[in-house]
């Protein structure tokens, strides 16, 4: 898998027809991606992003020294439905903090986020989603490089 991270072979395997969301969109998806619901654009729902998978962990972070529960959906099935491509993915928050997440992270099984310690996050506890990474579980991922890409927040995801 690593190897075909590296190689840019990441999301050869696109699935059906992405639906277009019926609730709220939480998540925005552009660059370079063969799905795609709105011009140039992968939008999702919540519900759309609960589809597709689930992953949990209990990590501390920069931003709590006691552990908590993170729960949500694996970044990597999030990429694999809309046929991500790229070397880089920048991500984006609803205060406009950004930050670049190289394709290479996916081998950590990051999660996005949306229900922290049991409850569902909102705008206002860092969520709608909330980019985390298993930091308690392998050592590497406990450094500022990382910590930075814990984007809260989350509203949009470009592939490059
Ligand atoms: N939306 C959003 N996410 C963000 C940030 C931010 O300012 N806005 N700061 C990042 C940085 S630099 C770090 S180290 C971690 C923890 O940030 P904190 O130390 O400011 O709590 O969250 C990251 N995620
Ligand atoms: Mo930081």
């Amino acid at each position: 898998m690593l190897v075909a991270l590296l190689g840019g072979m990441w999301g050869a395997s696109a699935a059906e027809p992405l639906p277009h969301p019926q609730g709220a969109v939480i998540l925005t998806i552009t660059g370079n991606i063969t799905q795609t619901n709105t011009p140039g654009q992968a939008q999702f729902d919540k519900t759309m992003l609960e589809a597709l998978g689930k992953a949990s962990y209990t990590t501390s972070s920069e931003v709590s020294a006691a552990p908590m529960t993170f729960e949500g959906v694996p970044l990597r099935a999030v990429l694999e439905r809309v046929g991500a491509l790229g070397k880089t993915i920048r991500a984006t928050a609803l205060n406009a903090y950004q930050n670049s997440i190289p394709m290479e992270d996916l081998q950590f099984e990051p999660i996005l986020a949306m229900k922290v310690d049991g409850k569902v996050i909102t705008a206002r506890d860092k969520g709608p989603l909330w980019i985390v990474y298993p930091r308690d579980a392998n050592p590497v991922l406990d450094d500022v490089r990382y910590d930075s890409r814990w984007v809260w927040q989350l509203s949009k995801l470009h592939i490059e």
